[in-house]
């Protein structure tokens, strides 16, 4: 690792005192969308999907270049809107997923988060794993 003090910053303070004793596991550095996506196609896709209801995520995912991006670009991605690295995006996050994309990205509506979630979620646990997040965004 490059800037450890970087990637520590966010612990809580017993990583920082005696890291070997510390129960964390070391979460891998989180990358900005902003480095996966063109910023430009972020904000059209958001300004495309300003109001509640009319989210598509079949053409949010063509807007905003993730659709066109390799499975390891589209798993980045998902590690990002995975907010408490769980492996796997559940409602409440899936409900913030804009948010991910950019700060200013506003909610779902519950409507458009349980569309989503039964888009996603194939194999039925109620929530969306990296493999179906990278087959929903190339589908
Ligand atoms: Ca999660
Ligand atoms: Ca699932």
């Amino acid at each position: 690792m490059l800037f450890p003090e970087l990637l520590y910053s966010s612990l809580s303070s017993c990583c920082t005192q005696s890291r070997t004793h510390c129960q964390h596991s070391t979460p891998a550095a989180k990358m900005a969308m902003s480095s996966i996506l063109n910023t430009d196609d972020i904000k059209k896709a958001l300004d495309a999907f300003k109001a509640a209801d009319s989210f598509d995520h079949k053409k949010f995912f063509e807007m905003v270049g993730l659709k066109g991006k390799s499975a390891d670009d589209v798993k980045k991605a998902f590690h990002v809107l995975d907010a408490d690295n769980s492996g796997f995006i559940e409602e409440e996050e899936l409900k913030f997923v804009l948010k991910g994309f950019a700060t200013n990205g506003r909610d779902l509506t519950d409507k458009e988060t349980k569309a989503f979630l039964k888009a996603a979620d194939k194999d039925g646990d109620g929530k969306i794993g990296a493999e179906e997040f990278v087959a929903l965004v190339h589908e």
